[in-house]
């Protein structure tokens, strides 16, 4: 049956039918301009919640709610006038935003994603169409503002995290039943077009858009509607970077359209997770450092990640042609706890040593060797090898496709060259040094092609 099937020429087989879409993918493939370049090579990247919700830490009231912390309001079901309340004690200290950016700087990230306006509706900008916001609090001034200029300063790109899921704004619906909720939920949805336009009037430097919560009933059937805003953005600005997560196709499908075609520049679905092989779309991971912690959590639970464990992460998503993202919840207050500040810096440390490894690095079209990953400069090709699991033996076992063997091989850290033993024509070892290794260790490797 299956040679059967295999013998007709594949032009003669009925190829699954494809739905005539509208407002599905617009492209097909990767974008290939500089913009999309220059995010791509980024790799890794810093994300911050900070809301209302970064004064609650989780707690309301005496009791403790272990849920994701942005999310106090619904797990404490926190009445709309006692959350409202929280404006008046929102008042981060003014040297925040400057020393989020260095925190990011100091990271080794080229990006950062910053929450405009979460679910709880919260805007960090004194916007023109809502009271909701910054200019209502004690801080008053614009902190977005200050934080992207920051960044600026730094040297970062700065993308702008909106949620479209709005908890405070009256028109939002969950689902459309009624021609009230059609009209309210037509209002609501030129209140985020009108203050997406005022982000990009406004931080004009914004390189792109991280959407979120657009995945209740309302926002699904207006799959054009989703269409419709990204064109718009990106008829102001066509080199804006977007996700996929905003989008919906007029069947309702997400992320990918009706035909399995990716609508956005790339996958961002990879939350908490990582794929275990190369995509070939652009990706990007987003993680945490604990299991409920976006905006700041004051009791973490679960696994909480090391700085090894999130290294091996970032060098696994540049291995499988992706970026990696790290989350970051300063407290209300502006300040951040000392155990992100230590993960920040421990990271920091490894890619000041080892950053050539991952920016501007992608896959290495190599087998996956059992001690780490390998990664390639998309610049001048060159090979690294990420070794995040150190043999006792400190001979790391290296199989490559028979014509091709590795010629030399150094450590970045301290720039080692590494005795390198033939052991037939597909298999060499590389002789680590005989010291503790604390940190995964990178190697650049010049490979021969025989
Ligand atoms: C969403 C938010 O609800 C959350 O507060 C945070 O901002 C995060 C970055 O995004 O949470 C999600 C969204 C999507 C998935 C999981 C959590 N998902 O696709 O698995």
């Amino acid at each position: 049956m299956l040679s059967a099937l295999a013998a007709v020429p594949a032009v003669l087989q009925t190829p699954k039918a494809r739905v005539p879409l509208q407002f599905g993918a617009t492209r097909k493939g990767r974008r290939t301009d500089a913009a999309m370049a220059r995010w791509r090579n980024h790799r890794l990247g810093q994300i911050l919640h900070f809301g209302l919700y970064s004064l609650a830490g989780g707690d309301w009231n005496g009791r403790h709610y272990d849920y994701a912390a942005e999310f106090i309001k619904e797990s404490a079901k926190v009445s709309d006038a006692e959350y409202n309340a929280l404006t008046a004690r929102f008042q981060p200290s003014h040297d925040a935003p400057a020393r989020w950016a260095a925190l990011a700087k100091d990271m080794g990230a080229r990006y950062v994603v910053i929450t405009t306006k979460h679910h709880e509706g919260f805007c960090l900008w004194p916007s023109r169409f809502t009271d909701f916001s910054v200019a209502t609090t004690p801080y008053r001034a614009d902190f977005l503002g200050e934080y992207v200029r920051a960044c600026d300063a730094a040297g970062l790109d700065v993308m702008l995290y909106y949620s479209i899921l709005d908890w405070h704004h009256p028109d939002w619906r969950y689902t459309l039943t009624t021609d009230e909720d059609r009209a309210a939920f037509a209002r609501f949805w030129s209140y985020c077009t009108n203050q997406l336009l005022e982000l990009l009037e406004r931080y004009p430097q914004t390189k792109g858009f991280w959407f979120d919560g657009p995945w209740d009933e309302s926002v699904k059937s207006h799959g054009a509607w989703t269409f419709e805003l990204e064109q718009k953005l990106r008829g102001v600005n066509p080199a804006l970077v977007i996700g996929s997560r905003l989008r919906a196709d007029e069947t309702g499908a997400r992320h990918f359209d009706a035909n399995g075609e990716l609508m956005g520049d790339y996958e961002q679905g990879w939350e908490r997770k990582l794929p275990d092989h190369p995509l070939e779309n652009d990706w990007e991971c987003v993680m945490t450092v604990p299991e409920n912690q976006w905006g700041y959590q004051s009791q973490w639970k679960g696994h909480v990640k090391d700085a090894n464990e999130l290294i091996e992460m970032m060098a696994q998503s540049v291995a499988y042609d992706g970026n990696f993202v790290l989350n970051i919840g300063p407290m209300g207050d502006g300040s951040i706890r000392s155990e992100e500040q230590a993960l920040v810096r421990d990271i920091g440390a490894w890619m000041r040593v080892n950053g050539a490894a991952i920016h501007g690095c992608g896959r290495a079209d190599l087998a996956k060797q059992d001690w780490g990953w390998f990664t390639k400069s998309a610049a001048d090709g060159r090979h690294y090898a990420i070794v995040c699991n150190v043999p006792v033996s400190r001979a790391l076992k290296v199989t490559l496709p028979k014509a091709m063997s590795v010629a030399h091989a150094e450590l970045l850290d301290g720039k080692t060259t590494l005795r390198i033993e033939s052991i037939s024509a597909s298999e060499q070892r590389l002789h680590l040094p005989d010291r503790a290794f604390t940190r995964p260790a990178a190697i650049a490797l010049d490979l021969a092609i025989a």
